[in-house]
């Protein structure tokens, strides 16, 4: 496969007014008519080159232009292209091919998911259904027709508006759509299917009426209540937060079991990975429960920031994913607790994006150079992208955000942008100049800001010095300095925030305050500090960053209980926690007998008994950093004394605070027996408690402990306590009581694959020995397939990068069983396959053995045959 490059971009040479598509679906078979009306791109200049349409995979049955049939030598085919000579500017191409979605195991383009044709067109999808312009910056007015057998097909569906349907006598039928915004193919989408749906119903701000409708198979109808009322607030919430309103007269959602990903924000019709949108007590946790809210909401923030003003080139990726990653995130801190959604998601980029960026695969926000564009949907267009959205805002102030943010929409409604025209609306709206910012969209790599305080008593001066720095990534050997937004304030001894005046400002301003830190080294002195401060630094984690400031336990404690940040205080925590957890990995390593520091039992016990803190702050505060970020902030990950290291401060934790923890667990288990399930932030907050609390319970290994789980697994009416307490079950060593609840759990939801893939899950996860026996034996489970990514993700995907002491097991057979899983993958669908390698990639972190085994695997994959270019890019780039 070939490298593109940002560099190269170059404008369309022809646009495409209108597209007018005609499917007939069979079984066997799909024809596809395409009519497109084309001229010259005026911007290219006056000459006619050549027309070069994408395609791939089609079979072609005949070219028209202008009405008139073209003979075999008046255009050219290859397997990824349809060369034709253009009469004028503006001219007629019409198409038939026909493709096969019900074998396209790839799920990519048009495919069958179970009963159901449905379509993924990002990024390149759509070349596989019809030739065409395939790129985001050819925008066109789509008409599309479906026809189909009546009986097995009832709903028909695309974007836009139904304007007509019809049937015919060959027991077929038909359905007209018209989308009247004009949209890149990659926007594309129909279903056919037997689907049920639930209606409702939104007026908009300004009174206009939408019909909102989520189709799902009929087995899942009593499944879609919270995802409509999801997506009732995302769209209030767009209107209040950005100004944003919807624009057709209908949004459809769908519900297919086979996706490659979460979801799809196709123009009017998204379509959802099932796992994305159905949820009900008895069968969905908390967890999924705010996984589909959220994902609800980024689709539906979609329709703005994505597809009203789309994206020039796939580099520009970030422009649509950051944005509407920042839009949901604020989106979910609404609608729940805010300071948990942060925690949530900074121990989820530090934990995977951060490893991303110091990985074979590092990029940049807005990468330079890609081989296959679906290896760059990454945590760092998402993530990280998100995050460099968040430092704007931190940065202009919410106001100031808000009118870039206006101002972006109202300048570019309708085009296809870049990442540069984003901050240009921003600096054109609050009269900023963002050239040096706009670095964090070009240069890869997680950057390391070291701290140092300096306290002056007689000047009464508090200096802090700031030194950045970031590692080499790929083709990028030298840094240049970032703008960091700084959040801080400056603790007194009892906790309190001093005032902040800088040298040379008349007044304070504030106790909290952003310093915008912008070279390699920089200093800022603040006067009329009256005692030695603490400082609390990055509050709100307000720069993606790795900060280092030498902090002593007992000061850490002193943050956890008195800085006024709540992301600080629980940040205080986890650093306490990383501190003692890695003293443990020395022991450990050394071959010394484990003592955990006190410390932190003392401040885990007063989390505990302070009652006064919301429960699911105290939850995370519980939770003991990873294992997966443990290994990612290791220099060379010793994953077996990491996992001892954690597991012996559990137990500890555990014996030391069992009468808090049980006390905790009683008041909240109790609360769950007397009221039914609700999915709100404050029932989300009393399970999380209980089941972090059950979860260390069961460590003592208590007759009382075990009935209580066992109670909790039966006697309940939602899977969050259900399968918390399965998970418990499963890590302990009560193998009759394990085995009798996993058997009674498969047979009871064998028929639920979203059930059945939590049943995987957890199953794939437990770090107990045996674990890649376990999952080689749930390989062959009825339930299990390959060619279901969810399948995939829950098993083999939970394993390989959850469960750390079973995959690295030193003998490699962790490594060579998911190469196997690769490269059977690959021929299925290399959207996944790609994906899954990503554990094998990161090899530098680990020991020189282990590092062997796992290069030897890689190179097994790439000797494998014929490897499909997303897997290529991703083994070959890891191996360099
Ligand atoms: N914009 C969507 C991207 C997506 C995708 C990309 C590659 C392959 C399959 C895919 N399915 C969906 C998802 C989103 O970010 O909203
Ligand atoms: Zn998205």
């Amino acid at each position: 496969p070939k490298t593109i490059y940002l560099k190269d971009y170059q404008a369309p040479e022809y646009l495409i007014d209108e597209t007018h598509l005609s499917f007939e679906l069979h079984e066997d078979r799909t024809l596809v008519h395409a009519r497109l009306a084309m001229r010259r791109n005026p911007a290219r200049g006056a000459g006619l080159p050549p027309l070069v349409l994408d395609g791939q995979q089609l079979e072609l049955l005949s070219v028209v232009l202008d009405d008139r049939e073209l003979g075999a030598h008046e255009y050219q085919v290859d397997d990824s292209h349809l060369t034709l000579q253009p009469p004028q500017a503006e001219f007629v191409v019409e198409t038939r091919v026909c493709i096969h979605p019900e074998s396209n195991t790839a799920l990519e383009g048009l495919y069958k998911s179970g009963r159901m044709f449905c379509t993924q067109c990002e990024a390149e999808g759509f070349r596989k259904i019809t030739y065409y312009l395939d790129r985001p910056d050819v925008m066109s007015r789509f008409t599309t027709t479906l026809s189909a057998e009546q009986q097995r097909y009832p709903v028909l569906l695309s974007n836009g508006n139904p304007v007509a349907s019809g049937s015919a006598d060959n027991g077929r039928h038909w359905a007209t759509w018209e989308d009247p915004f004009r949209k890149p193919a990659y926007l594309f989408a129909l279903v056919a299917g037997d689907l049920w749906c639930v209606e409702d119903e939104f007026t908009t701000m300004s009174g206009r009426n939408v019909a909102l409708r989520i189709y799902v198979e009929p087995e899942n109808i009593d499944k879609c209540q919270h995802a409509m009322d999801s997506l009732k607030r995302s769209m209030r919430w767009d209107e209040e937060a950005y100004g944003r309103e919807y624009d057709l007269d209908i949004f459809m959602i769908v519900a297919v079991n086979d996706f490659n990903m979460g979801a799809m924000e196709n123009k009017g019709l998204n379509i959802f990975n099932s796992s994305a949108v159905l949820a009900k007590a008895e069968t969905a946790t908390d967890a999924a429960h705010q996984r589909v809210e959220a994902i609800v909401a980024h689709e539906y923030f979609h329709n703005w920031s994505g597809n009203r003003v789309t994206c020039r080139d796939w580099f520009q990726l970030s422009l649509k994913e950051g944005f509407t990653v920042f839009r949901d995130a604020g989106f979910s801190a609404d609608m729940n607790s805010a300071t948990v959604k942060r925690i949530e998601d900074v121990a989820y980029l530090r934990t995977h994006q951060f490893a991303e960026d110091a990985g074979p695969m590092a990029h940049s926000v807005r990468p330079d150079s890609y081989m296959e564009i679906s290896n760059f949907y990454t945590l760092t267009v998402y993530e990280k992208g998100s995050e460099v959205v968040g430092m704007l805002r931190t940065l202009l102030g919410a106001e100031g955000f808000r009118q870039g943010s206006d101002l972006y929409f109202q300048r570019h409604d309708g085009q296809a942008v870049t990442c540069d025209d984003f901050i240009k609306a921003m600096e054109d709206a609050n009269g900023v100049d963002l050239t040096q910012f706009k670095r964090w969209y070009g240069q890869a790599g997680t950057p390391r800001l070291e701290v140092a305080e300096q306290y002056d008593a007689k000047a009464g001066t508090c200096t802090l010095t700031f030194r950045q720095s970031c590692p080499p990534t790929p083709g990028q050997a030298h840094k240049e300095p970032l703008v960091i937004p700084v959040a801080l304030a400056l603790l007194d001894g009892q906790g309190r925030e001093l005032p902040l005046r800088l040298a040379g400002e008349g007044e304070a301003a504030g106790t909290s305050r952003v310093l915008a830190v912008n070279a390699a080294e920089q200093s800022f002195t603040f006067e009329g500090i009256p005692e030695q401060p603490l400082p609390s630094l990055l509050r709100g984690f307000s720069a993606p960053v790795k900060l280092v400031y030498p902090y002593s336990r007992d000061q850490l404690m002193f943050l956890m209980q008195h800085d006024s940040d709540g992301f600080n205080r629980w940040e205080a925590g986890q650093q306490l926690a990383v501190q003692v957890l890695q003293e443990l990995v020395g022991q450990h390593q050394r071959g010394e007998s484990l003592v955990l520091d006190r410390r932190l039992l003392v401040a885990l016990k007063s989390v505990l008994e302070n009652q006064s803190l919301d429960q699911a702050m105290v939850a995370e505060m519980l939770s003991l950093p990873g294992e997966a970020y443990l290994i990612e902030i290791s220099a060379v990950a010793d994953v077996v004394a990491i996992h001892a290291a954690r597991e012996f401060a559990r137990r500890e934790i555990a014996s030391a605070l069992y009468e808090p923890l049980w006390q905790r667990y009683q008041a909240n288990r109790e609360l769950s027996r007397q009221s039914p399930y609700v999915a709100s932030a404050e029932h989300f907050a009393r399970r999380a408690l209980q089941n972090i609390a059950l979860s260390y319970l069961m460590l003592s290994e208590r007759p009382e402990v075990l009935a209580a789980c066992q109670d909790q697994y039966q006697a309940t009416d939602n899977m969050t306590e259900r399968l918390a307490a399965l998970a418990v079950l499963v890590n302990s060593p009560f193998e009759a009581e394990k085995t009798e609840a996993l058997v009674l759990f498969a047979d009871y939801f064998q028929d639920d694959p979203l059930v059945m893939d939590q049943w995987f899950g957890v199953q794939a996860g437990c770090p107990l020995p045996g674990g890649l026996e376990r999952v080689q034996a749930l390989m062959e489970h009825p339930a299990f397939t390959l060619k279901n990514p969810n399948k995939v993700r829950a098993l083999i995907g939970a394993f390989a990068n959850q469960n750390h002491v079973n995959f690295h097991r030193a003998d490699g057979q962790g490594y060579r069983f998911l190469a196997d899983q690769v490269i059977m993958l690959n021929a299925l669908n290399p959207q996944i396959a790609a994906r899954q390698l990503a554990p094998l990639t990161r090899w530098r972190k680990y020991d020189a053995s282990r590092q062997a085994l796992m290069k030897a695997e890689l190179e097994r994959i790439l000797a494998s045959g014929e490897l499909s270019g997303d897997v290529y890019e991703v083994v070959s780039k890891s191996l360099v």
